[in-house]
């Protein structure tokens, strides 16, 4: 159980976003009731094996069926704990899913066979990655970011491991996620939907920094925030 928990901690990367801690909690919320399920069953097993295994001293098992109270107690205990994991995932998801306000700065996205194209508002940059040479945005810290994602193709996913979420591109509609990152650092991006024979080079990187270095590289690119 520990090498597991240890192991499956060591894939899981620390979250840099502050939906991605809702995300993490949730994850390890799962684990720990899955690990008390575990530990509760098996040990009540173990327990059942060893003393009440065939000894000349127990004789024969006894025979009985029906009751009542021990029934009500396993169907409501998994019952309470299956309610509280929805009502846990579905505050999560809201969160998730909620809308940036108006302070919130949009970015466009679009993904496309086989790269990607960061748009900044109010006349800022374009950014076009080439297929050797990815793009590397630049984005705030502590602030809503929300990301609009289209595609002119096919499906293909915006995803960035550190983020722990991630949202379709696809073709037609316009998706949408806000996140906010709250850890300054270099973040690679990678397409998570199989789009075709280049997919695998669908890579970005996300340079976060704070607001004064953002404002400062928005600048130097020609535009502003
Ligand atoms: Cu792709």
């Amino acid at each position: 159980m520990v090498v597991v928990t240890a192991v499956l901690a060591g894939c899981a990367p620390a979250p840099v976003t502050v939906q991605g801690q809702g995300v993490s909690s949730l994850y390890w919320l799962f684990m720990a009731g899955a690990a008390l399920v575990f530990v509760v069953v098996a040990g009540l097993i173990g327990w059942s094996i060893v003393r009440y295994r065939a000894t000349p001293d127990n004789g024969p098992p006894s025979d009985f069926h029906t009751n009542v109270r021990l029934e009500l107690v396993w169907w409501a205990l998994p019952t309470l704990l299956v309610i509280g994991l929805f009502a846990v995932s579905a505050r999560v998801l809201a969160d998730v899913d909620r809308h940036g306000d108006a302070s919130a700065l949009t970015v466009q996205v679009e993904a496309f066979q086989w790269q990607w194209r960061f748009s900044y508002p109010d006349g800022g940059p374009t950014i076009t990655g080439q297929l050797d040479q990815p793009p590397q945005v630049v984005l705030p810290i502590g602030r809503e970011i929300t990301f609009e994602l289209t595609s002119p193709d096919v499906i293909h996913s915006f995803y960035v491991p550190e983020f722990l979420i991630k949202r379709d591109a696809v073709p037609g509609i316009r998706n949408a996620i806000t996140l906010t990152i709250d850890r300054p650092g270099t973040y690679t991006g990678q397409c998570a939907e199989f789009c075709g024979l280049l997919h695998s080079d669908m890579r970005f990187s996300i340079r976060a920094v704070d607001q004064g270095a953002f404002d400062a590289w928005l600048r130097q690119q020609g535009g502003g925030s």
